[in-house]
């Protein structure tokens, strides 16, 4: 069994990738940490309690904070025309849930979490990479205390999808995403290069919807609006960004790697950059150096993460 972390933003896919988590018969999701990105952080961590409730799901929420690593960095709006003014594709979530979160920080949660399952537990994260880092500032010796850490995030040989350079999940918060990427736990990233060819179909996602029983009829209400504002990017359906970091942790065989430590770019044009310096390649020194080698996607078997995703969300739970 896998021990999981979910720090997330729900969010339309992040909604696929938590009831992908919560299905899994190898998963043990333990904890839900909410960010802002998507969305508020209010409004991120009343979806992820709506989600929570909705779906039976046991774990923790524990809500996160609503700034980036450097306050001083400039908001930009949410984007409401591909998650919905409600973060989950407008279907209409309450304003309030009667739920209460874990009374801790979402980073808290991860660092007592971590550390009373010492070499245990995986951290997927789908969101920015505030509540991480903020963390490993707190607390910098759980780096060498976790399993492993998945990320959704980041563009490396490809443009970016927020900007030319950059993509959303770490433009959102550079500074935070150069931490987790630089700090001495094992990370793999599962980027756009990989994302982006993960797409699932209006049919596949029907198919679910008909067989995963009231769980998976939800998710499918709730895609339609991001699949809508897909339409412009693919033919049919949704890529499944946050849902493909995920499937890597019970099937990471379906996935190609390469190693290399990565850095982010921290402002100008090219603010949340990805780049990595490949573990065989030479250079003259760079601030690449003496850092920790992480691994990034840089292919996928698509067909393979969507089988499994639809194997996986269309059981009906045995409760
Ligand atoms: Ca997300």
């Amino acid at each position: 069994m896998h021990k999981v972390i979910f720090d997330t933003d729900p969010g339309v896919d992040d909604a696929m990738a938590l009831l992908f988590l919560h299905n899994h018969p190898d998963i043990d999701l333990i904890g839900i940490t909410t960010v802002f990105g998507n969305a508020s952080i209010e409004t991120t961590t009343r979806n992820a309690l709506y989600l929570k409730q909705q779906w039976d799901i046991a774990a923790p929420v524990a809500k996160g904070l609503g700034e980036t690593l450097d306050p001083s960095r400039a908001h930009v709006g949410w984007p409401t025309f591909i998650h919905g003014d409600d973060g989950l594709g407008n279907i209409g979530v309450p304003e309030t849930v009667d739920l209460a979160c874990d009374p801790r920080p979402a980073h808290r949660f991860i660092i007592d979490t971590v550390r009373a399952n010492p070499g245990e537990v995986t951290i997927v994260a789908v969101g920015r990479m505030t509540n991480l880092a903020l963390a490993l500032r707190d607390d910098p010796d759980i780096a060498v205390l976790v399993k492993d850490v998945v990320i959704m995030g980041g563009a490396f040989d490809m443009r970016g999808n927020i900007t030319p350079a950059a993509e959303a999940n770490i433009h959102g918060d550079p500074e935070a995403a150069d931490a987790v990427m630089t700090a001495p736990w094992p990370v793999v990233v599962v980027g756009l290069d990989v994302t982006e060819k993960t797409v699932m179909t209006r049919s596949r996602l029907a198919a679910i919807a008909a067989s995963g029983g009231k769980r998976a009829k939800l998710l499918s209400d709730i895609s339609q609006f991001y699949i809508e504002f897909y339409e412009q990017h693919v033919d049919d359906g949704m890529v499944v960004h946050d849902s493909c970091a995920c499937v890597y942790v019970v099937a990471p065989e379906l996935f190609t790697l390469r190693s290399g430590a990565i850095r982010v770019v921290c402002g100008g044009i090219a603010d949340g950059q990805t780049i990595q310096k490949a573990d065989d390649h030479i250079f003259p020194p760079s601030d690449w150096d003496n850092l920790p080698s992480q691994n990034i996607c840089i292919d996928v078997d698509a067909q393979g993460v969507l089988e499994l995703i639809s194997k996986t969300l269309g059981q009906s739970p045995a409760a």
